[in-house]
């Protein structure tokens, strides 16, 4: 079984943006650089074909290029536990972005384990006795201006995930760049 997952890959600029601010939070495991990515759909562990058939829904997809920007810092789960994630300035056309890559995958009758989709990228993990919440929460009032862009979205990647004793390590499998067709967004 292969676990996957769909994702926007960050600049340099950003990912030198993110990792000023992991240097300025002094608690949790910063994520490297090569492991920050936005998250656009969760796969989990597919079997070679099903993977195949993600791979054919993601080649369908072409919408113009646009751009995001990062916005503010949230706590995703519980601070004994959970992750500090950048936040996602409101784009519509992420949400349609996202959209249109889960609708067809369930054209290709591939479930996501999770479905709504909550952009962010996660730039700390924590674990028990990493902090407690009245520090996360000093932390996250501290960084609550923290913008980082913009991310040019001129297209997606699929990555594959290899868990190991280390934390995750992520291949970059596939690149789906945009080229509208037609002239017209299709999400
Ligand atoms: P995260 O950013 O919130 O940690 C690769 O593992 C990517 O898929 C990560 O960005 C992670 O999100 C996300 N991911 C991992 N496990 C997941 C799950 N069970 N459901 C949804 N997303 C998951």
């Amino acid at each position: 079984m292969i676990r996957a997952f769909f994702a926007l890959t960050l600049p340099d600029a950003v990912l030198d943006q993110i990792e000023r601010l992991q240097a300025a939070i002094p608690f949790g495991r910063p994520l490297a650089p090569e492991n920050l990515h936005l998250t656009l759909a969760f796969l989990g562990e597919m079997t070679p074909e099903t993977l195949e058939a993600a791979h054919e829904a993601a080649e369908t997809l072409a919408p113009a290029p646009f751009a995001v920007e990062l916005r503010g810092l949230e706590l995703m789960g519980r601070p004994s536990g959970g992750v500090i994630a950048a936040g996602v300035a409101e784009e519509p056309r992420l949400d349609a972005l996202a959209k249109g890559l889960r609708s067809r995958l369930a054209g290709m009758r591939i479930q996501l384990p999770r479905e709504r989709f909550r952009p962010h990228v996660t730039v700390l993990r924590l674990k028990p006795g990493d902090a407690d919440e009245a520090l996360v929460a000093r932390i996250l009032g501290r960084h609550a201006g923290f913008r980082a862009g913009p991310v040019p979205v001129t297209g997606l990647s699929l990555f594959r995930s290899w868990l190991g004793a280390g934390g995750a390590r992520y291949e970059e499998l596939a690149r789906y760049p945009f080229v509208p067709m037609d002239g017209r967004d299709n999400f």
